[in-house]
């Protein structure tokens, strides 16, 4: 066994060296020991525990405020040659960020532990499945990485197996805002992240590895690793087809891979299983259709607005060995957010840490919220009652359809279909997604997120253009591709489309033209559904509403032209001349001036 580890336990030994910590411990996936953590964690008051009835296995945290969300300004990627890294990424040369994120970790670790966490994404063994390891100094690091990826001595064992992983370094150090960096090397297939201690900075399995490195990787061997939500759509025969999903964050990817039917369609006896929220793996097979894993074990989601009306199931999820981070914890040790289930608590602990009550305001007026808008669970998928029988098949799912949709209250109808695999690059490339109030910049003002991938391709984004053309050649059978919107508002901002359970109206005849059997009507951005192709028995939706969801004005599509040529354009000389050929095709279609 020594010899088959000797890499990996000579990286362990220069970090431990750079890091200096007091101890070094292997996590080896045992009950017992993730009990020891619990218990060391609530003594040094990382963690709290929950009520041992009400939420059994449950725990709260709260990261400093200075760190709440994933930091896309100190996210860089690291390559030889900057051109690597494209327009889409911030990059730093390999020698540099080695230098500079050295001096953060020298002596980091002093008077803590390093825990070694061997873990796998995907099903351990499984020919999708990539295995890290990490270093930490953070026990809740491990201990959400317990639940997000399977972690310990079986991926030891395939280590031995083959001896392949990715290096993940990281350090919450002293937390400094000002030195936090997360870097991403490629070609040294390694992760080092310093000074944060958030989710997507921290939990180095999740978007550093599973989007960032494993993109990169993808490109290379030939396959795709995507922030898609995974479901399977069971029909009342048995029979289930596969559909993938990409919606830029906040956009309802966690809702649609849960969904409940609605009660008109209840009738038809669907049945939807959950196979992921985030993130897919996806490979062309022998069949030449694409099949998918989602290679995350846990779900790490949005927690203000779930409850029993938006996310049934997801409340179930969370009811049991759960961590909780930066929601607001009751005093009978249950926890909160704004947009909970129940009534609101007469007081409680904020995610900063300080007294609340409801009604209180900042010095400018404004309500203190009890939760951070980006406060979130971190839960197994196995406690989720819709979770898919094939989470733990090393041979994925069969994808049918792939998915696109963005937040757009004009513009984009409730759905439309791409003529063809290269259509549907470009109608992926062209994703948009325009910002709320709640964000920072113009309301409305239109965000460019290709693919959803924006903040997480590991490398230039007009080389992934042109990866996903190369796949969708090599496939016999590739997935219909779609686009989706279910936020298109009336004169009055009002939505248009009841969404959540409805969704699932659409996703049928998305299915049924996968399959041949609806029609559509030709229109210069893609096929629509006919009139009577959405089944609207028990939707109640007025008739104009309908006809203004679906409806397409030449003259705003004219306009969007511009946006995507200027988006286009920052890409140069790389971007495939596929899509270039694309957007004229459209602009033809579109006519006018
Ligand atoms: P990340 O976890 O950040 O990647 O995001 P996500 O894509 O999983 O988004 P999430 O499900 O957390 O975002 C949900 C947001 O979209 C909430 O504000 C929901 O209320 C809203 N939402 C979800 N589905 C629908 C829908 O069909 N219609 C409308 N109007 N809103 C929806
Ligand atoms: C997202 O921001 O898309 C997330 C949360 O899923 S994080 O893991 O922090 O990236
Ligand atoms: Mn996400």
């Amino acid at each position: 066994m020594a010899d088959k580890l000797q890499e990996l336990k000579a990286w362990v030994k220069s970090c431990a060296e750079l890091c200096q910590p007091d101890e070094i411990v292997w996590i080896n996936g045992s009950e017992e020991q993730k009990k020891r953590l619990e218990r060391e964690a609530v003594a040094s008051e990382e963690i709290v525990a929950l009520h041992p009835k009400k939420l059994p296995g449950c725990f709260w945290h709260r990261t400093a405020i200075n760190d709440v969300a994933r930091t896309e300004h100190l996210t860089y990627v690291c390559t030889r040659k900057k051109e690597e890294a494209g327009p889409n990424n911030n990059w730093m040369s390999p020698r540099e960020a080695y230098e500079k994120a050295s001096e953060y970790f020298r002596g980091s670790m002093k008077g803590r532990t390093m825990y070694v966490i061997p873990f796998s994404m995907g099903p351990v063994g499984s020919i999708f499945s990539k295995v890290g390891v990490e270093l930490t100094d953070s026990r809740y690091v491990v201990l959400n990485m317990l639940i997000m990826s399977r972690a310990g001595d079986a991926v030891l064992n395939q280590l031995k197996k083959k001896p392949e992983f990715t290096k993940c370094l990281h350090s919450k150090a002293e937390l400094d805002i000002t030195k936090r960096l997360i870097l991403h090397f490629p070609e040294d297939n390694t992760i080092w992240s310093v000074n944060s201690g958030y989710g997507g900075n921290v939990l180095l399995g999740k978007k550093c590895l599973s989007l960032r490195i494993a993109s990169h990787q993808a490109r290379q061997e030939g396959w795709m690793a995507e922030h898609m939500l995974i479901m399977g759509i069971e029909e009342p025969n048995g029979h289930i087809e596969y559909i993938a999903a990409a919606f830029p964050s906040a956009c309802g990817k966690t809702n649609l891979a849960m969904l409940i039917p609605p009660s008109g369609l209840k009738r038809k006896g669907y049945r939807i299983w959950t196979v992921g929220d985030d993130i897919a793996w996806m490979r062309i097979d022998t069949d030449g259709s694409l099949w998918a894993i989602n290679p995350e074990a846990g779900f790490f989601g949005v927690a203000p607005g779930t409850n029993m009306k938006s996310n049934p199931m997801m409340v179930k999820t969370i009811k049991k060995n759960t961590i909780f981070t930066n929601v607001l914890l009751k005093p009978d040790k249950t926890v909160w957010w704004e947009g909970a289930d129940g009534p609101v608590p007469l007081k409680g602990t904020d995610w900063q840490g300080r007294p609340w009550q409801p009604g209180m305001t900042d010095e400018q007026g404004k309500p203190i919220l009890g939760a951070h808008p980006n406060s979130r669970f971190t839960a197994p998928i196995v406690n989720c009652p819709t979770a898919s029988f094939r989470l733990q098949q090393h041979h994925g799912v069969p994808i049918s359809a792939i998915v696109f949709g963005g937040r757009r209250a004009h513009l984009a109808p409730l759905v439309y279909q791409s003529f063809n695999w290269q259509h549907g690059v470009f109608v992926g490339a062209t994703m948009a997604s325009e910002r709320t109030a709640a964000q920072v910049g113009k309301v409305g003002e239109v965000r460019r997120d290709p693919m959803a991938m924006l903040p997480f391709c590991g490398y230039n984004m007009a080389d992934y253009f042109s990866h996903w053309l190369g796949m969708g050649a090599k496939m016999t059978n590739p997935p219909k591709i779609f686009h989706v919107n279910w936020f298109r508002t009336d004169e009055n901002g009002k939505f248009l489309w009841p969404g959540f359970g409805d969704n699932l109206r659409v996703l049928e005849w998305i299915l049924e033209r996968c399959n041949n059997t609806a029609g559509a009507v030709k229109t210069p951005i893609g096929y629509i559904p006919k009139v009577n192709e959405i089944d609207k028995r028990g939707l109640h939706l007025p008739k104009e509403n309908m006809e203004k969801v679906f409806s397409i004005s030449r003259k705003e599509w004219r306009e969007e032209l511009k946006g995507i040529k200027e988006f286009f354009r920052e890409f140069g000389e790389d971007l495939p001349d596929e899509l270039w050929q694309e957007y004229k095709a459209l602009k033809k279609r579109l006519g006018g001036a």
